[in-house]
């Protein structure tokens, strides 16, 4: 996290009238600024854990000034209970099971149920079998409720990263409508810009799979909005040599991580994937870019502001997001594109989640 200071107080030792020097105030300024600086980053993560969104929490809890509220759980990459499962692996991993996770919605909220089992493996978590799985007693229910409530507890101060299909924090704006508004900033990793589907023809996964939840959250969560779309990570993926360097740290985490993702290296090597891409195969860990952007303001250099919806009718863009350019939609609300992030800091922000 960045913090200035600002500049230095040009009243220094002038005596105010209440008999408290200015020496005192402003060292008390200064106090104050630091103190403030030194405080956590409060997020609050929404997940469907598969490989990437594994790396996206293990990022944020390897970042030195951040605090994970809570995590909520939803369908999406692989059945919600193999999501809860997969995110109490992931913790336990990192020695961190006293962060709560709430069970969330199962199903989408009209759409079919989808899932992402060819890539991310039947279980989320690319098949390897767990000898010692966390006890599924440390789960809790209600995601949604949990989720309100800790925004109402912290307004203005949470930031909520959405790395799964929307059906939770839709959930959420139709139960509590002025929720969102508490809000810090919010974080999604899904949509496409160019009409490019990874999903199907026009789609990127998340959205398709839940593409009415997609469209009440980008019309009802008028807080800042933050969208790492699947062209974006395409464009900033990284080479293969990077993957096999993160991989090879000695450390339980990256063993962990370079385990659960041999079935996903394995399936971006196939005809399939190759016509999913935008640019060159790479390794693209597509949630992390959102997570990484919420936790480090410096990391995107490139983005725009656009009004943004989803394509709910379309025999082939059903779950597209569209992107207003001509800002025919007449929305207030716009929201922040990302286009580049810097590569170096994210590389950094990566192998430091392995350590
Ligand atoms: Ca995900």
């Amino acid at each position: 996290m960045s913090c200035k200071l600002g500049p230095p107080l040009e009243t220094q030792g002038t005596k105010l009238g209440n008999g408290c020097s200015s020496d005192t105030l402003s060292q008390t300024i200064t106090l104050f600024l630091i103190v403030k600086c030194r405080m956590k980053k409060k997020l609050f993560l929404d997940v469907d854990t598969g490989v990437d969104d594994a790396h996206a929490i293990m990022m944020a809890l390897a970042a030195p000034d951040v605090e994970i509220l809570g995590i909520t759980c939803c369908h999406g990459n692989t059945s919600l209970d193999n999501a809860l499962k997969n995110t109490l692996r992931v913790l336990k991993v990192c020695n961190r099971l006293d962060i709560p996770v709430y069970r969330g919605c199962a199903e989408p909220m009209i759409a079919r149920k989808r899932h992402a089992g060819d890539f991310h493996g039947k279980d989320g978590l690319g098949d390897v079998p767990d000898p010692d799985p966390p006890s599924p007693e440390l789960l809790k229910k209600k995601a949604v409720q949990a989720l309100i409530k800790t925004v109402n507890e912290n307004p203005g101060e949470v930031t909520l990263v959405a790395t799964a299909p929307l059906t939770n924090l839709a959930v959420a704006v139709l139960l509590a409508p002025n929720f969102p508004k508490k809000l810090k900033a919010l974080y999604i990793m899904g949509g496409n810009t160019d009409s490019r589907g990874n999903t199907t023809v026009c789609g990127e996964f998340n959205f398709v799979a839940d593409p009415e939840a997609a469209y009440i959250v980008l019309d009802r969560y008028t807080c800042p909005t933050y969208i790492a779309t699947w062209e974006f990570s395409c464009r900033n993926s990284l080479p293969w040599s990077f993957c096999d360097v993160l991989f090879a740290q000695d450390t339980d985490k990256a063993r962990f991580m370079e385990k659960i993702s041999r079935h996903t290296r394995q399936m971006a090597q196939t005809e399939r994937y190759q016509k999913e891409v935008v640019g060159e195969s790479a390794f693209n860990t597509c949630d992390a870019y959102a997570l990484a952007a919420a936790i480090d303001d410096d990391l995107v250099t490139e983005s725009e502001e656009v009004a943004v919806t989803v394509e709910l009718e379309g025999t082939y863009t059903r779950g597209m997001m569209a992107v207003d350019y001509m800002g025919l939609l007449k929305k207030k609300h716009k929201a922040v594109i990302m286009k580049k992030v810097d590569l170096e800091r994210f590389k950094q922000m990566l192998m430091n989640s392995l350590k």
